[in-house]
């Protein structure tokens, strides 16, 4: 593998010998490597990635996103590391390898992720970090940003285009979604909500999962916000709402286990708290009540992509299965029951 790599490993400007490259099992969407150079005094490591243009179609801008952002973060002594690709050769964030493009990081010393929550005080830590990021961005020209994704997280148009899709769609996967179709067309009024509100733009993550976070090994905080792909104009909602989405389920969203599928409210409280607090008073009053309703609209729009996915074949999403966008579906559907019931 490494050979193969080696002509792009060679763009970027980084010294030493490359001795070592492994995939990173990460995400639904890029492909990742940790990659580690040689240098006479040290070993460092690095994370290679290669974009998935499919979805992000404009590399150009996803790279100048988040470089705008970290140059930002720098000048206002941002307290925590700041993810900054490494320049290729020709002083490029991202280098372009026959038809694929590609960028470096580097990997940040003594960290790791987690894919679930266990304590309160991880919660609570986590979402501060993602409050504080937002907080430290308040100043900071949201419109000044590309829209990677364009319509990311309007959920209106997902659901026209799973309301499309069920339409569409004959045959077994149709019949196996039925009762996953009519579930959410039951929480349809989650999206003539947003429709009359209006909110600050502000610099939005878009995908606030807890494995967005680098913890440091031995003291157990945050000291990294990472996956800076989907860096948007948009609301804090969706933000918050993937928060409650991926910290406070019991169980990850894969999981079939359908009636163990609930929300942990002490964790629950927890990440809201920390969340207000890393925002140290900068949101305003119609933010910090449609918290909850962000929450909802949150893994609404999960469930109807998932689901959406599932109908169209799963052009989207990596599946292990024949059914796994289908099971991921399901179990967003149980954890907003969860959620609308308390
Ligand atoms: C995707 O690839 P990953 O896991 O970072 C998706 C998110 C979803 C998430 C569901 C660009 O994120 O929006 O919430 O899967 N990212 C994109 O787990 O679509
Ligand atoms: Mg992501």
């Amino acid at each position: 593998m490494l050979e193969k790599l080696l002509p792009i490993i060679q763009r970027f400007q980084i010294e030493g010998q490359a001795s070592h490259i492994a995939p990173i099992e990460i995400g639904h969407i890029n492909e990742t490597y940790k990659l580690t150079l040689k240098n006479r005094e040290s070993d460092n490591d690095f994370v290679l990635q290669k974009i998935n243009t499919q979805i992000f179609k404009s590399p150009q801008d996803v790279m100048e996103n988040i470089t705008k952002v970290g140059q930002f973060l720098k000048e206002k002594n941002y307290p925590k590391e700041i993810l900054m690709p490494i320049q290729s050769v020709d002083n490029q964030y991202f280098i372009k390898y026959k038809t694929d493009y590609w960028r470096l990081f580097p990997f940040i010393k003594n960290t790791q992720t987690f894919n679930e929550v266990d304590t309160t005080e991880k919660a609570y830590q986590a979402a501060f970090a993602f409050g504080e990021y937002g907080r430290y961005l308040n100043d900071f020209d949201a419109t000044a940003l590309k829209e990677t994704i364009q319509d990311f997280h309007n959920t209106n148009l997902r659901y026209q285009q799973f309301f499309e899709w069920t339409k569409k769609v004959k045959g077994t996967r149709k019949k196996k979604a039925q009762k996953s179709i009519d579930q959410l067309f039951k929480y349809r009024y989650l999206v003539s909500v947003i429709k009359d509100i209006k909110l600050p733009l502000r610099v939005a993550h878009n995908d606030t999962k807890i494995n967005n976070i680098l913890f440091d090994k031995t003291t157990q905080q945050p000291v990294c916000v990472i996956d800076l792909d989907t860096l948007m104009p948009g609301t804090i909602l969706y933000d918050f709402g993937d928060m409650v989405r991926t910290f406070t389920p019991s169980l990850e969203e894969n999981s079939a286990d359908y009636d163990q599928i609930f929300v942990r409210k002490n964790i629950l409280k927890a990440l809201t708290e920390g969340y207000i607090a890393g925002w140290n008073e900068e949101l305003n009053y119609l933010e910090t009540k449609l918290l909850h309703y962000g929450a909802q609209l949150t893994i609404f729009e999960q469930a109807l992509r998932f689901l959406t996915d599932y109908l169209a074949g799963d052009p989207y999403y990596k599946v292990a299965y024949a059914e796994h966008n289908l099971v991921r579906a399901k179990n967003q559907i149980c954890l907003l029951d969860s959620l609308v019931s308390l």
